[in-house]
This record gives C-alpha cells, sequence and structure tokens, in this order.
C-alpha cells in the first residue's frame, strides 16, 4: 500500500462541494485554506472537494469561481505540501491539476504517518459496499477506458452529461435508506485488517465525528471528515463544514464556528 510520512501538524478536509452556486462554502474554504498555510505542516484534501470535476482541462478555462478557488488551493500549496484525494464526485481530478496547483494527488487508499500515528485514509465510499447500485457505477466510472471515452468528449457534453448522471443519482438516493449508504461494517473491518492499522479517516457519509470499533480485539477508531455547506440552509440552521488536526495528541475536529 502506498505509504506518505508528514510532521504535524497535519490539516485535513473532504466534502467541501465547491461548485458554481456555493458562494458561502467556497469564501469559508478560502478562509480555512488562508489558516491552514499557515498552521498546518501539511494538508490532505481526501475527495469531494468539488461537486463535479469532468476534467483538468476545465481548469485551463476556468470560469470564475472556479479560477478563484483553484487560486486559493495554489496559494495554499505555495506555502505547504497539499495533497488532493477524488472523491466519488471529483474522480476525474489528474496529475495535470495537481501539477497545476503545485499539489499531489492521494493515491486511493494511502497509509499516512504523522508522528507516533500512522492511520487508512481514502474518500471513503469503497467502504459503502452495501449500496450495489453505486458500487456498479463506481467501478464503471473508475474504468480507464471509460474515463478516455468520457474525457474525448467536448465540455459541453461532458457537463450535460455530469448533470444527468447527478440527476438520476439523487433520483437514486431518495428510494435508499440512510443505512445503505453509510459505510458496511465489514469492508471498514477489512481495510483495517489489511493496513494493519488500528486508525482510518475518512469522508463521503457526511457523518463527522469519532466511531470505536472492534477488529479481530483490537479497539480501533474510525473518523469522519465533515461535509461542507454555507449555502443551502434551511431558516434554523447553521452553516456546515469543519475539518480535522492531527498532531502529536491525535486527531480533533473542529467546526467552521470555531475558525
Ligand atoms: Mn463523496
Amino acid at each position: 500500500m502506498n505509504k506518505i510520512s508528514l510532521a504535524g501538524p497535519v490539516w485535513l478536509a473532504s466534502d467541501v462541494h465547491l461548485g458554481q452556486h456555493t458562494e458561502g462554502t467556497s469564501e469559508a474554504f478560502r478562509d480555512f485554506l488562508k489558516l491552514a498555510a499557515s498552521e498546518a505542516q501539511a494538508l490532505l484534501l481526501p475527495g469531494d472537494i468539488f461537486d463535479a470535476w469532468i476534467g483538468d482541462d476545465v481548469a485551463v478555462v476556468a470560469p470564475p469561481w472556479l479560477a478563484q478557488d483553484l487560486m486559493a488551493i495554489k496559494a495554499c500549496a505555495a506555502k505547504i505540501p497539499v495533497w488532493l484525494g477524488r472523491g466519488n464526485r471529483d474522480f476525474l481530478m489528474g496529475e495535470a491539476l495537481a501539477v497545476g496547483l503545485g499539489a499531489r494527488l492521494l493515491p486511493e487508499e494511502v497509509l499516512v504517518t504523522v508522528g507516533p500515528r500512522t492511520f487508512l485514509l481514502s474518500h471513503g465510499d469503497e467502504y459503502c459496499t452495501d449500496d450495489v447500485a453505486y458500487q456498479q457505477f463506481r467501478a464503471m466510472v473508475r474504468n480507464p477506458a471509460w474515463q478516455s471515452g468520457f474525457l474525448s468528449r467536448s465540455i459541453p457534453e461532458r457537463l450535460t452529461l455530469a448533470a444527468q448522471a447527478r440527476g438520476e443519482s439523487m433520483a437514486a438516493n431518495q428510494t435508499k435508506t440512510s443505512e445503505i449508504m453509510d459505510v458496511n461494517a465489514d469492508a471498514v473491518a477489512q481495510a483495517i485488517r489489511t493496513a494493519g492499522v488500528s486508525l482510518i479517516i475518512h469522508g463521503h457519509t457526511h457523518r463527522p465525528g469519532r466511531n470505536v470499533l472492534n477488529v479481530d480485539g483490537n479497539v480501533c477508531e474510525r473518523w469522519v471528515l465533515p461535509d461542507w455547506d454555507c449555502d443551502h440552509l434551511e431558516a434554523n440552521q447553521q452553516p456546515r463544514g469543519g475539518w480535522m488536526v492531527i498532531d502529536e495528541e491525535g486527531p480533533t475536529l473542529f467546526d467552521l464556528e470555531q475558525a
């Protein structure tokens, strides 16, 4: 398995879901990047920073909202190492984007060592094995032949296809229970066993927090990173979002409110 060793504190964030209509989230994320650049030794972004990514060529002709977010990531990456991971929405982020930003691509599953602690890091969607339809979609879009076919289409065509896929996925998710869209306990246990760790960190499920589990008699922890939304709020909802800091003390989650 791929390994990264970093000096702490290391900051992590995922599931920011930046898009054309996320001005509030985008502003909060840019503030976060500035803070990370001054306080973290490295930044790990394991997936779904963007709500959609239809190919790295879009960065070259980026609309203003995207150009602004990309510039903020680039500015952060000029100060500290930034690692970009691919989620289930921005799985088409590639080497060209990473190079352009001065960042590096995170492998799909990676062992990260920070000080005395090693943990398994991934986006997390691979553990949602109860969602059989999603896993079939995932296998399809991760296929290199499918990807090169998709990337050979024009940007407008790709935008249309992505919007269609998103509409279909949202409709399908309406019919799924929240258990189906959470991680499968056996899939997590197997990942922990294979990696030989007692700490696993991922995003994707939008259920931030710390979970304790027992794997073959060992007490393990699974931490879930927060999802962000400062734009599509009901009257009594607070902006959502946050990040994790890992230092010698271990992982700690921070809310946007504490920024
Ligand atoms: Mn996701």
